[in-house]
């Protein structure tokens, strides 16, 4: 349920003074004016089934009191390093503009590809993004280079210092509500350093992870800029679970950026079709960035020193 129709449900047997909806959890904590409206939602709430046509779920109501909800004040949380999100980077006819533009038809002549992957559908320009290797093979651009409708749109991330370089690949995702892709960091010799990626027709949850295990959640609004630099585009993972429903901020002015554990004020969205536009740059020199054990092109470096040198135990 989400927080409203929680609310409305709860709000026929007195006025909610509180409302804690713990993400992830089959529970929720409610404080309302007085015992006697407490003892009211005992009575009445406890076994109801509550159906919600959106989710077509029907939903059982068990109710019990608590003495005391210990919950700790909600850390601040702040995006990863290098992690920016602008809001309305394109407008609403940009928008439409690039979803029409994109033909999810096979082509015949192969200029890009489409693939339909598990989680999401997926097409290439550019260069193929190879998933058996997470890597593009640089000898083999594909013919057609970037969609023209993109150039107004480089132009701009150029400009406004968003991306140093003029990016030559393009994924364009999409994922219906349910879909998702894994986490990952992209891989490091692939591509240089700035990773750009527009979101369009509805928003989104993206998940970052630090491998010391801290995690933020990252509200990714509709003709939102994603850019990821430095420490969050080497060494923090970024992935989107596959769900139905977001759970984001039920306030509004916190609906970009990250979503705090504030859990008076957490709620469901659902989610819509997402597609994104993935604009990369194409490394032609191997990564020499300052996160060594996440980075494939010092770790292949280190592997071929140790290859060529005679005195070194044999791996
Ligand atoms: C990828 O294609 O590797 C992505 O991470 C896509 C991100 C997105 O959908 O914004």
């Amino acid at each position: 349920m989400n927080r409203q129709q929680m609310l409305e449900v709860l709000e026929t047997c007195g006025r909610v003074e509180a409302l804690l909806m713990p993400p992830n959890k089959p529970y929720s904590f409610v404080q309302y004016g007085t015992i006697e409206e407490a003892k009211k939602a005992y009575r009445l709430l406890g076994g109801k089934k509550v159906i919600l046509d959106d989710l077509s779920l029907n939903i059982t109501l068990y109710v019990n009191f608590v003495e005391k909800v210990h919950l700790e004040d909600p850390l601040p949380l702040t995006l990863p390093p290098g992690l920016l999100v602008i809001e309305e980077f394109v407008s609403f006819e940009e928008e439409e503009k690039l979803l029409e533009s994109i033909a999810w038809t096979v082509d015949t002549d192969k200029e890009n590809t489409v693939v339909s992957l598990k989680h999401r559908r997926v097409k290439h320009y550019g260069y193929e993004f190879r998933y058996d290797n997470n890597n593009v093979d640089k000898e083999k651009p594909l013919p057609g280079g970037l969609p023209e409708i993109c150039n107004s749109l480089l132009e701009k991330c150029l400009n406004q210092g968003f991306a140093k370089y003029k990016p030559d690949q393009l994924t364009i995702n999409q994922y219906e509500p349910g879909q998702g892709i894994p986490p990952h960091v992209d891989t490091h010799s692939a591509f240089e350093d700035e990773i750009i990626s527009l979101s369009l027709g509805a928003e989104i949850v993206m998940d970052f992870k630090h491998p010391d295990g801290r995690t933020v959640a990252v509200m990714l609004p509709r003709r939102s800029l994603l850019v990821m630099t430095g420490e969050s585009r080497y060494l923090w993972t970024h992935g989107i679970t596959p769900r139905k429903f977001d759970i984001i901020q039920a306030t509004e002015k916190q609906k970009t950026g990250t979503v705090s554990c504030d859990t008076g004020d957490l709620t469901l969205n659902r989610r819509g079709t997402r597609t994104s536009f993935t604009f990369r740059k194409v490394r032609s020199i191997p990564c020499n960035c300052v996160y060594p054990s996440v980075c494939d092109s010092q770790q292949d470096q280190q592997k071929s020193i140790a290859l060529s040198d005679p005195d070194r135990e044999a791996l």
